[in-house]
């Protein structure tokens, strides 16, 4: 039996810091259209998507609290929940949440077909540093504005499958495929801002786009299951972030990429069966797997 379905990535250009909430909603509303005229079931946006990446500058007060949903779906983004419904089209969406409580998270959310919150998820590997650091040419201050996520690695169940979620940098750590791959996921959604320099270590710079699909395909490969992956992409206030948005099957191959750095929309037919190829086999995990001498990976 084959449960598949046509999945969508939609990668976004910059958003400009004084860009409304109104116009990234209205750019994904756009993209969400042209996934569904292609078939598309689910259509998966970047990390933080309704604003610019503000990490990159030391803020504080009204200036930093601005770029926080205190609500979900809030007013701007409850017409993304309304074309959901009425297209019967979910997604997925990343952007900074402040509870009721006061804690901050970067956060994502998975959305069915009928416009519902079917997972959240909030952002456990945070990169970057919590105080301004002069030498930088542009700060990446995510431990300072930001609180590990609480929730875990949530695997939930969603469009004919299981689902998993993360965010950018969770996508480079194996812990956090191998948490979702022993979860159950078989599909695995993620947005992510990845500049194209990387301050600490500059002779990396020309591997971004490698390390990007290095992470994803290993994730999938090794846990035998799919990922969606979507950047925000292009020169965003002056910081330039990759694009390479792409959709990947449990083998590790890629199926879809995007070409540019603007608003593009890549799909792809995702078969959940097709994860069995991989963990009734190679990474069959009741079979092959040792945890009993894994135990230096829980330890500090
Ligand atoms: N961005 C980057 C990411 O992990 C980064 C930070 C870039 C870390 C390059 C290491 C190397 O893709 C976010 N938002 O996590």
């Amino acid at each position: 039996m084959s449960r598949s379905f046509i999945a969508a990535a939609a990668q976004m250009g910059p958003i400009w810091r004084d860009e409304p909430r109104s116009s990234a909603v209205a750019r994904m509303m756009e993209m969400m259209r042209e996934a569904h005229a292609r078939g598309a079931e689910l259509v998966v946006f970047p990390e933080l998507a309704l604003t610019t990446f503000f990490p990159r500058w030391l803020l504080e007060g009204d200036e930093l609290e601005r770029w926080f949903e205190t609500e979900m779906p809030s007013a701007e983004t409850r017409p993304l929940f309304e074309l959901s419904a009425e297209l019967g089209i979910g997604f997925h969406l990343g952007y900074a949440e402040r509870t009721p409580e006061g804690r901050h998270f970067n956060t994502a959310i998975t959305v069915d077909r009928a416009g519902t919150i079917i997972g959240t998820y909030r952002k456990i590997h945070l990169p970057g540093h919590r105080e301004h650091e002069d030498w930088r040419p542009f700060q990446h201050l995510e431990k300072r504005y930001f609180e590990k996520g609480d929730l875990g690695f949530p695997v939930f169940d969603g469009f004919g499958g299981k689902l998993g979620m993360c965010i950018c940098n969770d996508r480079r750590w194996p812990e956090t495929w191998r948490m979702l791959g022993l979860g159950g996921a078989e599909l695995v959604l993620l947005g992510y801002n990845t500049p194209l320099q990387y301050p600490p270590a500059p002779e990396h710079d020309h591997l971004q786009y490698f390390h990007n699909e290095l992470s994803v395909q290993a994730g999938c490969y090794q846990n035998g299951l799919w990922a969606i992956a979507v950047a925000k992409a292009g020169r965003e206030e002056g910081c330039d972030l990759i694009g390479g948005s792409m959709i990947v099957a449990p083998t590790g191959e890629i199926l879809a990429r995007a070409a540019g750095v603007e608003d593009e929309v890549i799909t792809a037919r995702i078969d959940l069966e097709r994860c069995s190829e991989i963990r009734r086999n190679v990474f069959n995990f009741s079979q092959h797997r040792q945890p009993e001498e894994y135990g230096l990976l829980v330890t500090r």
